[in-house]
């Protein structure tokens, strides 16, 4: 977001019970009175309710809830995740302009997030439910100097960011099912895509959508998913509000991927496993060649799944789908 706006914004915080006058924002914004006046009016489309008054001036009476570019960087304490934002009400999918801004030049923590997704995507080309302002909806670009092997670790890595914040927030058990799922009880109510453009040794970037389900009722959910998906609303009865959650993941993303970045996947492999799903439980494996049960053994030095294959010795897998109680998907 512009910073002259951020700036205006911290002013009127500063000043609620009082009036400031519209010369004294120029003034320190550096701009002029008209331009002052110009900011707030986009600040009141974002629902932002300022009180004017004449030769008095301005004053903040209400904040929103609302998101938007302005209202999510506004109190965002990263320094450089969401510096350039981009919010639309409706899109087909924040994964695809995210890729279009990437392959443009946007920056390195470019962030799209989306009230409404028309056609969202999981792994594979399935499709994921994403209603008008009942969840997060949000894609992030990320060009990490590294070689595209190691891109799955930051798909553990943001399930364990994500896995913390709720935990923080929800003061209740949940669960982060490899690779990609946050569980609360036996339902998802999170799901992450990793997506990355990588040349044979280097990744050129890369891009993290993250899916939650914040606010659903029980009808918001698909019929076919109510067996296997659910809200933070319906598994907590709490309603949580959407952009101040956006603004602490996004918060919370950014020193667990620098300390990524200088540590290595050891600090975030400990971390998964706090909250990895029926450890040492029986599972059912499937990949693209065949189909067994198998013994949960957790995650391996590089961030593969670690289960026993079927003579009962360890193996490492790159990409399976794991059932736990045997469902068809
Ligand atoms: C995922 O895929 O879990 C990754 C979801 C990523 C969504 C985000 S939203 C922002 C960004 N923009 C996008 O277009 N995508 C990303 P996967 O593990 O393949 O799970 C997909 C399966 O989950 C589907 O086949 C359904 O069975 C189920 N599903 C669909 N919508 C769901 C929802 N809202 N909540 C829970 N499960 C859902």
């Amino acid at each position: 977001m512009e910073p002259t706006r951020n700036r205006l914004i911290d002013l009127l915080a500063e000043n609620t019970d009082t009036y400031i006058s519209g010369q004294t924002l120029s003034d320190q914004l550096e701009i002029s009175r008209s331009a002052v006046w110009k900011h707030m009016k986009e600040l009141e489309k974002d629902g932002y309710q300022i009180e004017g008054k004449p030769r008095k001036g301005y004053r903040i009476i209400s904040f929103p809830e609302k998101v938007s570019a302005n209202t999510v960087q506004w109190g965002l304490t990263t320094d450089w995740l969401g510096t350039t934002m981009i919010h639309r009400t409706t899109i087909d999918s924040t994964q695809v302009l995210a890729h279009k801004l990437a392959q443009e030049g946007a920056p390195h923590g470019t962030v799209v997030i989306a009230d409404e997704q028309t056609n969202g995507r999981g792994r594979m080309e399935r499709p994921w439910n994403s209603k008008l302002h009942k969840g997060i909806w949000m894609s992030m670009v990320l060009r990490p100097s590294l070689p595209p092997h190691q891109a799955p670790q930051l798909t553990l890595l943001t399930a364990t960011v994500l896995a913390d914040v709720l935990q923080r927030k929800l003061n209740q058990s949940l669960y982060i099912k490899w690779p990609n799922d946050i569980l609360i009880g036996n339902k998802k109510v999170s799901g992450i895509l990793t997506e990355l453009q990588a040349e044979q040794d280097r990744i050129q970037y890369m891009v993290i959508g993250i899916g939650m389900n914040v606010l659903h009722q029980e009808g918001d959910i698909p019929e076919e998913l109510w067996h296997k998906a659910s809200s933070l609303l319906l598994e907590t009865g709490t309603s949580i509000q959407i952009k101040p959650l956006i603004q602490e993941i996004l918060a919370a993303f950014e020193p667990t991927y620098a300390a990524y970045m200088k540590q290595g996947f050891a600090p975030i492999k400990r971390k998964w496993e706090q909250f990895g799903f029926r450890l040492n439980e029986s599972i059912h494996i499937r990949t693209f060649q065949k189909e067994w049960d198998a013994t949960f053994l957790g995650i391996a030095d590089d961030g593969a799944l670690l289960v026993t294959d079927s003579a009962g010795k360890p193996e490492k897998l790159y990409s399976a789908e794991i059932d736990w109680f045997h469902e068809a998907d």
